[in-house]
Parts: C-alpha cells; sequence; structure tokens
C-alpha cells in the first residue's frame, strides 16, 4: 500500500472507532427522566402521567425515557415542595396541580376562587376558556418568571365534598365539619368562612387519617381521585358542588428543556396535548355532554364504569346533586374569600378570567 493510501485507510479507521464516543458525547440526554405526580398511579391524575410518559418514550423510538414517580415520593410526601424542587432540579418533569404550586405562585389561586368558575352556566367550557385564553397565559407567565417551562394543561377535575355526616346540601350543613384540605391558605378560609373546621394535611397522610375518622370530610374530584380511591370506604355522602377545580400543568425543568433538541421539544408539546385531551375526557367522563365517552370510546380507553353517579350509588354513597339555586346559596356565603383573594391574586387576573369565561356563555 502506498503511503498516501495507508494513511487514507488509518484515518477512516480512526474515524469509524471515535464515531460511537462522537455520538455519546452530543447526546446529552439522561437515561431517565423523573416526572413526579402527588395521587396514586390509579387516580385519572396518575393515568393521564403514565399516558405522556408512553406516548413520548413510544415516538421518541425511546430516546427520552421518563419515569413516573407517583404518591408524592419524589416529595417525601410534602406535596407544596414540588415547585421548588422542579425549579432546582431534583425534578425533571411533574404533572402538577394548580393548587400544590400556589404558595410559591399566587396567580394559581384563580381557580381555587370558590364558587368562581362553578357559577358558570358551563363550567368545562369556562375553564378551557381560562386556559386558551388571556388569564390562562397571565397564569403559564407567572410560573415562567418564577423558573419553569410548562407545556401543556391537563386537570384533576372539579372539587367535590365527600362526608361521613351528612348529606350537605346548604351552608348551614357544614357548621363544625371537620374536613381536611391541603395546606394552602385560600382552602382554611373557604372552609372557616362556611363555618366548617378545615384541618391541613398532606395527600400522603390523608387517606390514615380517613380511615382513622380523623375528619369527617374532604374535597377530591370524583373521577380522578374519590372512585378510584373507593372514598365511600370511609365516607358515605358525595355532594356535587363544583366549588372549585385544579386543572393541571405539566411542567420541565428549564435546563433540561434547553437540553432537548427543537425536534424532540415538538414532540414534547405533541404529547402533552395528546395527554390533556385523554386527562380532560377521564376528569369529566358522565359529568358532560357525553363528548368525554366519545373521545375515550374512539381511542379504546373507555372504562367499564363509565357512570360516576351509578358507580357511588351502587357503593352505597348518598349522591347529592345541588340545584342551581343550592350553590348559589354557597356563592354566595363565599363571597368574603372571593373579594379577599380577588385582592392577593391580582384584580387584573380575575378580570381577565371572567372575561375569558364571558365570551364562551
Ligand atoms: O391533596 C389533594 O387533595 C390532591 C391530591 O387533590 C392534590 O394534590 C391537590
Amino acid at each position: 500500500m502506498k503511503r498516501g493510501k495507508l494513511f487514507l485507510a488509518l484515518a477512516a479507521c480512526a474515524c469509524l472507532v471515535a464515531a460511537p464516543f462522537t455520538a455519546a458525547k452530543a447526546d446529552p440526554y439522561k437515561g431517565e427522566y423523573k416526572l413526579s405526580v402527588v395521587p396514586g398511579a390509579t387516580s385519572g391524575w396518575g393515568k393521564t402521567a403514565a399516558y405522556f410518559a408512553d406516548l413520548v418514550r413510544k415516538r421518541s423510538d425511546g430516546r427520552i425515557n421518563i419515569k413516573v414517580y407517583p404518591s408524592s415520593q419524589l416529595l417525601s410526601g410534602k406535596q407544596t415542595s414540588e415547585f421548588l424542587m422542579l425549579r432546582n432540579g431534583a425534578i425533571d418533569f411533574a404533572l402538577a396541580s394548580t393548587i400544590n404550586w400556589s404558595p410559591q405562585i399566587k396567580e394559581l389561586n384563580l381557580p381555587a376562587l370558590p364558587f368562581f368558575i362553578a357559577a358558570q352556566p358551563d363550567r368545562y367550557k369556562a375553564m378551557d376558556a381560562i386556559e386558551a385564553g388571556k388569564s390562562g397565559k397571565m397564569m403559564v407567565d407567572a410560573i415562567e418568571d418564577k423558573g419553569v417551562k410548562i407545556i401543556g394543561w391537563a386537570e384533576n377535575g372539579f372539587r367535590e365534598l365527600t362526608t361521613s355526616k351528612g348529606p350537605i346540601a346548604s351552608p348551614e350543613d357544614m357548621k363544625g365539619l371537620k374536613i381536611r384540605v391541603v395546606g394552602s391558605p385560600i382552602f382554611i378560609e373557604t372552609f372557616r368562612e362556611l363555618g366548617a373546621n378545615p384541618v391541613n394535611m398532606n395527600w400522603s397522610e390523608a387517606t390514615t387519617g380517613f380511615q382513622q375518622g380523623v375528619v369527617d370530610g374532604q374535597e377530591n374530584p370524583t373521577n380522578g381521585i374519590n372512585i378510584p380511591l373507593k372514598i365511600w370506604d370511609f365516607h358515605k355522602h358525595h355532594s356535587d358542588w363544583h366549588y372549585m377545580i385544579d386543572p393541571l400543568l405539566m411542567g420541565v425543568n428549564p435546563q433540561v428543556w434547553k437540553s432537548f433538541s427543537p425536534e424532540d421539544q415538538k414532540l414534547l408539546v405533541e404529547c402533552a396535548a395528546e395527554a390533556e385531551k385523554y386527562g380532560k375526557a377521564l376528569s369529566r367522563l358522565g359529568m358532560d355532554d357525553g363528548a368525554s365517552a366519545a373521545y375515550l370510546k374512539s381511542i379504546g380507553e373507555l372504562p367499564e364504569a363509565a357512570d360516576p353517579y351509578a358507580t357511588m350509588k351502587e357503593n352505597g354513597m348518598t349522591v347529592t346533586r345541588l340545584t342551581p339555586e343550592q350553590i348559589q346559596a354557597f356563592h354566595k356565603a363565599t363571597q368574603k374569600v372571593r373579594d379577599d383573594w380577588t385582592a392577593k391574586i391580582g384584580p387584573d387576573l380575575v378580570k381577565a378570567a371572567e372575561s375569558d369565561m364571558a365570551a364562551v356563555k
């Protein structure tokens, strides 16, 4: 072999040997991305997170491997520390409730204003309008200003009341009831205003609390949490009052987000949008005009028990579905909380939400 050819051959070999190392160096992706979820894997929220992670794995041919950690595992049980842990990189992704991040981001108390969205003619349309509108953008901007990237919405659901003493149909029925709530001040104030006795408890300890009867009730979404938890083992009464909602947000640590290629960022946003459709349908199943059941059927995900009210009754619960007039009485009784919290959240944001909702009436 001539010297020139030998050199070329050696150079080609060196390239072949070096190629895998170069590729490995250019690939900054982690072997596993940790996604935090506060409640358990069988909750609607846990299922939405798993749906997202599976979709991402499939569409990225395994390049992006997201593992879901349900039951507040990454948070040592303390749900209101999730935002800070995501921001500082201890967590890569979180499918998070506005409630759990509201101690750090005051704007996220908006969907927790009592009987605010519930007073609208179509509460689901109203929620969607907020997310798609100016007020939704204001909430997302507030989060991103504090250092977490948001790539989509989903839904835990409108929160309904379950109690061992009841049924509950008017503010008077709430007097003296011990109710477990999340450690976020607006909850304490709402239940105090209704004459109840709110008890702050992490979700990780709540089921034991229900079992031991340390509280008389709690509030959580029907499809998302109460049915998967078999709440009827603890509480025989359910009141449908829709008093507030926690939408979920798909958050990503900003450094992790920047490490993805533009194509993969697009892929993640698209998967989050599909997870949102799935998660919202799970949350609204049997409580809307039938659109959620039709959607779940179309993707082969319609659960056998698709009527939540029938499921609760079959399991021995009394189901009280409040009339618009009864909801109006609760709305009136919580006026002070809405006024005080409008000042704290920012009147501009509340006004923006009102006009977003008015556009779909
Ligand atoms: O703690 C709750 O009630 C739960 C599971 O719904 C939230 O994380 C807000």
